[in-house]
């Protein structure tokens, strides 16, 4: 394949989370993509550890959610889905409740990750409100959380960079569980750590201080994925469940990351026995080939609020203009399909022991202080050079770039999470490639 020439005035792209100035003085550019590569610009095959950024879990370009895109879009490009509709959203959000935990059936669309967070804390507050219980306005986030980028999400997430500049603009009622990092207890734990339940028991002393009767909902991530990996202590989400339950707090997880098939089963709820009130998708909900995300809010949820309105009133003023596009519902239905063809979830279930295996395998590497691993997810933490936080990370991330394996970093921990069609081969290659440039970094 013959690459086009890099464009040679990259001044105006504003790029998201990026070091603008750094990344335009040595560009990383990728220009197609198929199965589990990417092709950069110049030429080189790219394997891909971490499905683009989470989110590409059936592997790239597959030929059905392509063919259902096109076709979707020459025949309805367009329609709205205020006070109209079209078939496929409707299609789309029955596909989606099938793969959720029973009662959660009734599916909100988006187009993020972002904005499914800002629906589920809205639908929440609405929720309580249309129960006369107006005053449940608290939202109950965790340190080290990531709920996208929206100012709800920043409000209940818990990465201090991503609050600091906006700090005078949060949602005002908002408190933080404690986060459940511990390396003293955990590092190098294979699945969920044994040490850390009780950290769920600080939501009693939240609920102590603000008065259950003051509070809507509690927003966690299953497993925690942006700030590095962060898999629940055993037993955690079922006494954060079972907090939630007794105090009459929503409990919503943020399944951004976790959503369709990345621990094995459609979504972490279902992995981890654990059902909440609230679920956001987005990402692998279609590929990632087309924005779009959702909430699935539970059956009670859905008809106190809707049951709340005046006939012919709208029940939630809420709603995107792009709320279950064709293009991404299309793009949904034929993911959703290939996922159940391919047994995608199944086999992410298969290969999870490989995976940890391989990830565990470079425990003794150079700079590593911790491995954790769930599903096809892992991170590996690394000593940070003294004085400069970060910076061994995104060495080892160039360097793995160069050497044909895309990672991701956050801080020094590197990130993995390759689409669900890797095979072993792949899997050894990866953490290979990643072992070997460790070797080589400061
Ligand atoms: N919630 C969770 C749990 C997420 O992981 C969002 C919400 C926001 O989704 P959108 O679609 O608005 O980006 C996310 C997104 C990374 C990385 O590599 C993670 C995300 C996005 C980009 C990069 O850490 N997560
Ligand atoms: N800003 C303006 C001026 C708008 O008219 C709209 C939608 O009609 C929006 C923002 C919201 O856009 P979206 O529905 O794509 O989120």
């Amino acid at each position: 394949m013959t690459s086009r020439p890099v464009i040679d005035d990259l001044s105006s792209f504003w790029m998201p989370f990026t070091a603008n100035r750094q990344f335009k003085a040595a560009p990383r550019l990728l220009e197609s993509a198929k199965g589990m590569y990417y092709r950069s610009t110049d030429g080189r095959e790219i394997l891909d550890g971490c499905a683009g950024l989470w989110c590409v879990n059936a592997g790239h370009g597959r030929d059905e959610i392509v063919a259902a895109i096109t076709q979707q879009l020459s025949t309805l490009d367009f329609a709205p889905t205020f006070q109209m509709g079209h078939p496929l959203a409707f299609e789309a959000a029955k596909k989606v409740a099938e793969l959720m935990p029973e009662g959660l059936d009734r599916i909100f669309f988006t187009n993020s990750g972002s904005e499914s967070v800002d629906t589920a804390l809205k639908i929440a507050l609405a929720y309580h409100r249309a129960r006369g219980e107006g005053q449940r306005t608290r939202l109950i986030g965790r340190e080290r959380g990531y709920h996208g980028v929206g100012f709800g999400g920043i409000s209940v997430g818990g990465i201090a960079p991503n609050r600091k500049t906006f700090s005078g603009a949060l949602l005002p009622a908002v408190d933080h569980l404690p986060h459940t990092h511990n390396l003293e207890h955990n590092a190098f734990s294979k699945g969920q750590p044994a040490w850390g339940a009780h950290l769920a028991e600080e939501l009693e002393r939240i609920v102590a201080l603000h008065d259950a009767s003051t509070i809507a909902a509690v927003i966690v991530e299953p497993v925690a994925g942006s700030t590095g990996v962060l898999v629940p202590p055993q037993g955690y989400l079922q006494k954060l469940r079972e907090i939630c339950t007794k105090h009459g707090i929503l409990l919503i997880f943020d399944e951004v990351i976790t959503g369709f098939g990345r621990l094995g089963k459609a979504t972490a709820s279902e992995h981890f026995g654990v059902t909440p009130d609230l679920i956001t998708l987005a990402k692998a909900i279609n590929n990632a080939s087309i924005p779009m995300g959702a909430v699935a809010a539970s059956r009670t949820i859905h008809d106190t609020v809707v049951g709340s309105g005046a006939p012919g009133a709208i029940e939630l003023f809420h709603g995107y203009t792009y709320s279950a596009h064709p293009a991404a519902a299309a793009a949904a239905i034929a993911t959703l399909d290939l996922y159940r063809r391919d047994q995608l979830f199944e086999r992410a279930a298969s290969l999870a022991p490989t995976f940890e295996a391989a990830a565990h395998g470079l425990r003794d590497a150079k700079h590593v202080k911790d491995v954790r691993n769930l599903g096809l997810v892992a991170g590996i933490e690394l000593e940070s050079r003294d004085g400069a936080p970060g910076a061994r990370a995104y060495e080892a991330f160039v360097k793995c770039f160069e050497a044909g394996v895309l990672i991701r970093f956050t801080g020094d921990i590197l990130a993995f999470s390759p689409p669900l069609i890797i095979d072993e081969e792949q899997i050894a290659r990866l953490f290979r490639t990643v072992g070997e440039v460790l070797a080589t970094v400061q």
